[in-house]
């Protein structure tokens, strides 16, 4: 029996999902994370991260990667349960935008590492940038306004790259690298992607950034997958130089170099590229073809779909592993602004969810849920927008507001699919409500479907190894044949649309679609 591993690099952690296939025969044999801040304690990071001169600075170092990667193989190499001869194909994920600046050191250095030495202090002398900016960097307002500039606004580097400049992509970041550190910048021989460094380190040699990842650059062609000689030209000299070739997803580019296996006794396992955490997971939630958006109910609350055309109603958009167009609106007012008005009626979510089954609808009166400046649709003045609603009255306001999230983001989701809804994947901390998952499938009216994978894109990732393993070795699977066995929910977490409401909704959010076009550029009113 085939086994795959898939390795997910957040902002957080490093976790590693081996599955078996054999026919009928699919499940996870191993699933184990490494907490950066407690198991690697001398990078000094919190929440994965470190803080520069201001809280907006951050960054983290690329060798505590390595060093967890190196970590997380020995663990697998000492798992009992798993004969690792049976390791086919690898692939991975890794937190979106960060970038890894190497020097011209790093390829030789690769070569020459010595299997019975740890990983990460053999590569201590090959980076031009000691600490790698991630996405949760926001210093480079003035590189993205610079870089728009140059490419004719907002909206004309939003249809080249799928995405308006944004401080935490990584195109602006190298502007403002090359621009407050020239002289690191010229010492400067390849530019990685987080994921495409990690795919590197495995295989020893450059490894080349999926489209998926790409897309979270602001440098990438969208729709033709290749670099952008206008947006590298508007970010700084050379770029084309110094950023990997893009290729396919699913295209094996090495095996597993001699340093792994020797030091941890493993086969020369075909590598897969690796990409972005957030394409990863639409494969380990099961998304891969039109018509099943997949609403993920976290501190900001996010829809995202699979469709074979670009939908230009997205916040952003990505290239799916697929080959497809991952398209994402993102709605801050998420699970923050839930918990704030559960806060102001001091309420308890027991509380909450038997509410929410009382009088669906509240009669027809609406709550645009803009506690926070909220980003879809654009809304710059913060603060909730009641519409026939009673301050005093804790259950409609609480009912109110998160009937009016389920709206924003059924209308919203209609705009970035193409093809009718099926049925809708629920994931995410508030998606443990089944109360919300109610509101949310009469809303939608589809059924809704829970899905309780802790890290999808670890598990996207052990499923894209075996489905390009498979490629490269003759016997190519579907998607849908690889995902099949993994992704679907368990019984029981299947929330049907209850059809008494399903008419009154639908008639709701064409009210509330219209009250959001008029009071998106308004203040608030109460
Ligand atoms: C997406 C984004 C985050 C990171 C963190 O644009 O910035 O989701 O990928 O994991």
């Amino acid at each position: 029996m085939a086994l795959y591993l898939g390795i997910d690099c957040s902002t957080q952690s490093l976790t590693a999902i081996v599955i078996e296939v054999e026919g009928d025969i699919r499940r996870v044999v191993f699933n184990q994370s490494l907490n950066f801040d407690r198991d690697f304690p001398e990078f000094g990071t919190r929440g994965g991260v470190n803080r520069g001169a201001t809280d907006d600075e951050v960054h983290a170092s690329p060798l505590m990667w390595a060093s967890a990667l190196d970590r997380m193989m020995a663990r697998l190499a000492r798992a009992a349960e798993i004969d690792l001869e049976r390791l086919h194909a690898i692939s991975g994920s890794a937190q979106q935008h960060g970038s890894v600046y190497l020097n011209s050191f790093a390829h030789e250095a690769w070569r020459r590492l010595d299997p019975s030495m740890a990983l990460a202090p053999q590569l201590k002398d090959t980076f031009a940038r000691q600490e790698s900016p991630v996405w949760m960097d926001a210093t480079t307002t003035r590189q993205c306004r610079e870089i728009e500039d140059a490419l004719g606004g907002a909206e004309a580097l939003r249809l080249l790259t799928g995405s308006p400049a944004c401080e935490r992509f990584t195109g602006p970041q190298i502007r403002k690298f090359f621009q407050q550190q020239p002289v690191d910048y010229a010492a400067t021989s390849r530019i990685h992607l987080v994921s495409s460094f990690m795919a590197s380190l495995l295989a020893g040699l450059d490894a080349p950034i999926d489209p998926g990842d790409g897309a979270g650059m602001n440098l990438m062609d969208l729709v033709n997958e290749r670099w952008s000689p206008a947006a590298l030209e508007a970010t700084a000299p050379l770029l084309s130089e110094h950023l990997p070739p893009i290729r396919p997803s699913w295209e094996v580019f090495g095996t597993l170099s001699p340093y792994w296996q020797k030091r941890y006794s493993l086969p020369p396992a075909a590598i897969v590229p690796w990409t972005g955490d957030n394409p990863s997971s639409l494969i380990g939630t099961g998304i891969v073809h039109e018509g099943v958006p997949a609403v993920s109910l976290g501190t900001s609350d996010t829809v995202f779909t699979c469709t074979a055309e670009p939908a230009r109603g997205s916040s952003h958009i990505f290239r799916s592993p697929t080959g497809d167009f991952m398209n994402l609106a993102c709605f801050r007012n998420g699970s923050l602004a839930r918990e704030a008005m559960r806060l102001e009626y001091d309420l308890d979510w027991d509380a909450i969810s038997s509410l929410l089954e009382k009088s669906p609808g509240n009669g027809g009166s609406l709550m645009l849920p803009w506690l926070e400046r909220e980003t879809t649709p654009l809304v710059e003045h913060a603060g909730l927008r009641r519409f026939g609603f009673d301050r005093s009255d804790p259950e409609r306001n609480v009912r109110g507001l998160i009937e009016g999230q389920m709206m924003a983001i059924a209308n919203h989701a209609a705009e970035i699919t193409t093809a009718p809804i099926e049925r809708v994947i629920a994931t995410g901390g508030a998606a443990v409500n089944r109360a919300i998952l109610q509101v949310m499938a009469n809303v939608f009216g589809a059924d809704v479907y829970r899905l309780d994978i802790e890290n999808s894109a670890a598990l996207g990732a052990a499923l894209r190894a075996y489905h390009a393993g498979s490629l490269a070795v003759g016997e190519p699977v579907s998607w849908k044949a690889a995902v099949s066995g993994f992704t679907e929910p368990k019984p029981g977490y299947r929330v049907f649309p209850n059809p008494k409401h399903v008419a009154m909704y639908a008639a709701l959010r064409k009210d509330y679609a219209i009250l959001e076009q008029i009071h998106q550029d308004r203040q608030p009113i109460c």
